[in-house]
């Protein structure tokens, strides 16, 4: 670094010098330099074509990839433009850096309280605050965002265009992990790899606690565990406790494909979870939850909780501990770390059970584990197609090496239970804040961090028109990518929500609009699906060279709502 290096210069050139890889935005006056330093020292930066795209790719970019997450944006309205997907970030603890450029004159244009607007949402505030403490600053930014949290770094214009000290030296990193998250999900800092910073390893639960668990499991028959986004570091601990114990493997919607290889593997609990997961899970005499919020998702509004179910919930953050559902024990502290010191405290005892993991049991997974095995009478209407017959269909075009992103909506149940996944990073599921639109820049950020695997975007047509400037990003970045549009011509989740009673619906439903056509004058492939011979484009675009992105318009059935949305309802 010259002493000429400006302080955006140097914080651009230090995170590249830190090991960020990616850089999602869009530029303007105010991110134009701190970008370019990224890039002139090795960054790559992803240009989106909206904000809020640009913000939701670095969140799934982070899911998928286990580095840190970074969005660069312009003062003012760029940061405001991409709130939706900052805090659905921050909601998800994705460890996620914005550079936002920051208007600190009241009377500009661009000027708003933005430190405010951060910390509305859950993110944290940060700032650059002068020349003299830049690097000090940045280093903090960088460290309490590699322990789970989604912070807003300022980078006020003045302070940008100011000289910065020589050398630009960032402290040591902290040894100390960071604070704890807010509940609902915990997570283990940065993955190793993304930069030179990393956080001390978060600790198992203390003695006290692994011997209450110890002894739930021991004299568990038919024990069950559920694993969140705050298991997902955890998934060799886990399953081998699993396995002295026992116990059936289950995972929350967002972290669909843990332990997808596993013979004794329920895949989704709750509103997703098929007729004998659900079976198996309610019957669990012992369940136990690790880094996962245990919310109505996957309890189904508690119904999965047996009555005389004991219920343990283990978590880095003790305020987590029981804020959705009863629990009978707490346990704080790491999955991974506790899982270890509850096998071997099992194995000093000698305990080794097969627990609930019967032959019988076996049989049924075997048989009817999967959703495409549940039988079902296709829904008819001309000229549709049902939408699980669409996505059975396409589960068996699809490459196994896949990526599936969902959108929020009624349809968003079939692919996220019909598409089956390679593992956990193979789903990205960005849900915790529940907007509509999100899903096609998930993919994008995904298909960024996994070029070696087809990415599906599993859309709404009323996700996808709302997200829909993406599309140039995928075709210009020539991603691997297939979007497939649930088209119901309708918000069909309100339609569904409201219209039984009788309420007007006129509102939430639409004209047909040719979402293929559209596609095609983004530069895709395309096709519309009416019925499963259709889908022969679709296979053609698969087994071919796919040099560009392909978009699927299927026109889906709409009379009934899906069962699980139903069952949703019951919570809002
Ligand atoms: C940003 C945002 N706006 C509105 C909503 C309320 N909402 C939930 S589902 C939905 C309909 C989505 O329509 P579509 O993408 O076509 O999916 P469908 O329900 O028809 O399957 C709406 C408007 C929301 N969740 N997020
Ligand atoms: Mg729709």
């Amino acid at each position: 670094m010259t002493a000429q290096a400006t302080v955006a210069q140097a914080v651009g050139t230090a995170l590249a010098r830190l090991g960020v890889r990616t850089v999602f935005g869009v530029v303007g006056s105010g991110n134009f330099h701190v970008t370019n330093a990224l890039t002139a020292a090795g960054a790559r930066f992803v240009p989106a074509r909206h904000e809020g795209g640009a913000a939701v790719m670095a969140d799934a970019y982070a899911r998928v990839s286990g580095e840190l997450g970074v969005l660069s944006v312009h003062q003012g309205p760029g940061l405001t433009n991409a709130m939706t997907g900052i805090t659905e970030a921050a909601k998800s603890r994705t460890p996620m850096l914005i550079l936002a450029a920051e208007a600190t004159a009241p009377r500009s244009n661009f000027y708003l309280g933005q430190s405010a607007l951060a910390a509305a949402v859950g993110a944290v505030p940060e700032r650059v605050a002068a020349a003299a403490t830049a690097a000090a600053d940045l280093a903090r930014a960088v460290d309490t965002a590699k322990t789970g949290r989604t912070v807003l770094l300022n980078l006020p214009l003045d302070v940008q265009a100011a000289p910065a000290p020589a050398p630009f030296d960032l402290p040591g990193p902290p040894g100390r992990p960071g604070p704890p998250g807010p509940p609902g999900r915990s997570g283990p800092p940065g993955p190793p790899g993304s930069s030179g910073r990393s956080a001390a390893a978060p600790p198992a639960a203390d003695s006290g606690a692994i011997k209450a668990l110890a002894d739930a499991l021991a004299a568990a028959r038919r024990p069950v565990f559920l694993a969140g986004r705050g298991a997902r570091h955890a998934k060799d601990e886990i399953a081998d406790l699993s396995q002295r114990c026992g116990a059936l493997l289950s995972t929350s919607a967002a972290s669909r494909g843990l332990f997808r290889a596993h013979p004794f593997n329920l895949d989704v609990s709750g509103g997703f979870a098929t007729p004998v997961a659900a079976g198996l899970i309610a019957d669990a005499d012992l369940l136990v939850g690790w880094g996962c919020a245990l919310n109505m998702w996957t309890t189904r509004h508690g119904a999965l909780v047996g009555a005389g179910t004991t219920v343990v919930q283990v978590d880095t953050d003790p305020d987590a501990l029981g804020a959705h559902q009863r629990i009978d024990l707490g346990v704080v502290g790491d999955c991974a770390a506790t899982a270890r010191a509850v096998a071997a405290d099992l194995q000093s005892r000698g305990h080794h059970a097969s627990g609930y993991r019967s032959a019988q049991v076996a049989g049924r997974l075997a048989g009817e584990g999967r959703w495409r095995d549940v039988p079902f009478e296709p829904e008819a209407e001309d000229g549709r197609i049902d939408p699980r017959t669409l996505s059975v269909a396409l589960d068996d075009l699809l490459p196994a090496q896949r990526t599936v992103a969902v959108d929020s909506g009624n349809f968003m149940g079939y692919p996220a239970m019909y598409l089956d996944v390679p593992d956990q990073d193979g789903f990205v599921f960005t849900q915790a804040f529940q907007s509509v639109g999100l899903g096609l820049a998930t993919a994008v950020g995904a298909a960024v961090a996994r070029p070696d695997r087809l990415t599906v975007a599993a859309l709404g047509d009323g996700g996808a028109l709302m997200g829909i400037a993406e599309l140039e990003t995928a075709v210009r970045l020539g991603l691997d990518l297939l979007v497939v549009v649930y088209d119901d011509e309708a918000y069909g989740a309100e339609v569904h929500h409201f219209g039984p009673d009788g309420h007007p619906v006129g509102h939430v439903t639409f004209p047909p609009a040719d979402i293929a056509a559209i596609g095609r004058g983004f530069g895709c492939a395309a096709a519309t699906v009416r019925d499963p011979g259709d889908l022969a484009a679709v296979a053609a675009w698969i087994n071919g060279p796919r040099e560009r992105p392909m978009v699927v318009d299927a026109k889906v059935t709409r009379a009934r709502p899906s069962w699980w949305l139903a069952e949703a309802f019951r919570g809002h």
